[in-house]
C-alpha cells in the first residue's frame, strides 16, 4: 500500500473522479476538490472516510477561497506527492461571432487562471516532496475545431504552461504531464450545452468514446512510473474517433 497523496481538482464528477478512485484504490490518501459538497462528502465515504479522504469545497476561480482550502488541509493530508489538475469546463459549441463573452471568461478564470492560481500555491510543497503534476488539456489544445474556440486556446495555455512547467521544475525533481484527452463521456457534454441531454446522446451515441475510468488509468500509470521517467505530453482518443480532412469554403459561383 503507498503512503502518499494526491490532491485532484474536480472530483465531483466524471475523470476527477474516477482518478480519485483510481489512486485510493491503490492505498493513496486523496484531497478531493470541487463545488458539490454533497457529491465530495459521498467521495470521501466511498474512499474509506476521514482518515482516507479529505473534501475540500471551494470555486477554483477565486483566489482567496483556494488559499483558504490549502490552508485548511489536515496535517496527516499535507505531504500532497501529486497534484492532478482536473477541474475545468468548455461552455458553448457555437462559433466564435455568436458566442457568450461571459461564457469566454467563465472557461479563461477556471481553465486557465484556476490551474495556474492552484499550482502556485503548492508548488513549495511539490518541490520538498518531488512531487508530480498532471495537467489535463485537451485534443483541443492541438486540434481546432468548429466552435471549438477559447475552450481549445485555454487547453494550449495548459499544454505550454505543463511544458514550461517541466522546464522550470526538472532540477527539482518534480515531474510534469500533459494528458490530452479526446472524447470522453462524462457530464462535460451536459455542462457545455447547458444541459442538453440530446446532445450528449447525439455525441457519444454508438460512439464508444473514453470513459472516465479510462483516464484514471492512465494517469495512474503516470503516477506510478518510476521517480526519473517524466511522460510530458499523451494525447489519448477512442479508437472510433480520428482525423479529418481540412474544411474548405468555397464562395458560390
Ligand atoms: P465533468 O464536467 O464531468 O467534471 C468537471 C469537474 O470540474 C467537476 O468536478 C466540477 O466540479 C469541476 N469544476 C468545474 N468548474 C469548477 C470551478 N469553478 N471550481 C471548482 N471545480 C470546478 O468533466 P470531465 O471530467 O469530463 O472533465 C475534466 C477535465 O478534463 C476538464 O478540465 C476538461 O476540460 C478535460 N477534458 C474533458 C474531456 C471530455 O471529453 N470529457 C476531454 C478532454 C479533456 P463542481 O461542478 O462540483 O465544482
Ligand atoms: C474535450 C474534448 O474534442 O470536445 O476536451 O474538445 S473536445
Amino acid at each position: 500500500m503507498s503512503s502518499r497523496t494526491a490532491l485532484i481538482t474536480g472530483a465531483t464528477a466524471g475523470f476527477g473522479q474516477a482518478i480519485a478512485r483510481r489512486f485510493a484504490k491503490e492505498g493513496w490518501k486523496v484531497v478531493v476538490t470541487g463545488r458539490r459538497k454533497d457529491r465530495l462528502d459521498a467521495l470521501v465515504e466511498e474512499l474509506g472516510g476521514p482518515t482516507r479522504a479529505h473534501g475540500l469545497v471551494f470555486d477554483i476561480r477565486d483566489e482567496a477561497a483556494t488559499r483558504a482550502a490549502l490552508a485548511a488541509i489536515p496535517a496527516e493530508f499535507s505531504k500532497i506527492d501529486a497534484l492532478v489538475n482536473n477541474a475545468g469546463l468548455a461552455l458553448g459549441t457555437g462559433p466564435a461571432q455568436d458566442c457568450d463573452l461571459d461564457q469566454w471568461k467563465t472557461m479563461i478564470d477556471t481553465n486557465i487562471t484556476g490551474l495556474v492560481t492552484i499550482t502556485r500555491l503548492m508548488l513549495d510543497q511539490l518541490i520538498a516532496s518531488r512531487g508530480l503534476i498532471v495537467n489535463l488539456a485537451s485534443v483541443a489544445a492541438n486540434w481546432p475545431y468548429p466552435g471549438g474556440n477559447v475552450y481549445g486556446a485555454t487547453k494550449s495555455f495548459v499544454q505550454q504552461f505543463s511544458r514550461g512547467l517541466r522546464s522550470d521544475l526538472s532540477a527539482k525533481g518534480v515531474r510534469v504531464t500533459s494528458i490530452e484527452p479526446g472524447m470522453a463521456e462524462s457530464e462535460f457534454t451536459l455542462v457545455r450545452t447547458g444541459g442538453d441531454q440530446a446532445a450528449y446522446n447525439k455525441l457519444y451515441g454508438g460512439a464508444n468514446p473514453l470513459q472516465p475510468e479510462d483516464i484514471a488509468e492512465t494517469i495512474y500509470w503516470v503516477a506510478s512510473l518510476p521517480a526519473h521517467v517524466n511522460i510530458n505530453t499523451l494525447e489519448i482518443m477512442p479508437v472510433s474517433q480520428s482525423w479529418a480532412p481540412f474544411q474548405v469554403y468555397r464562395e458560390a459561383k
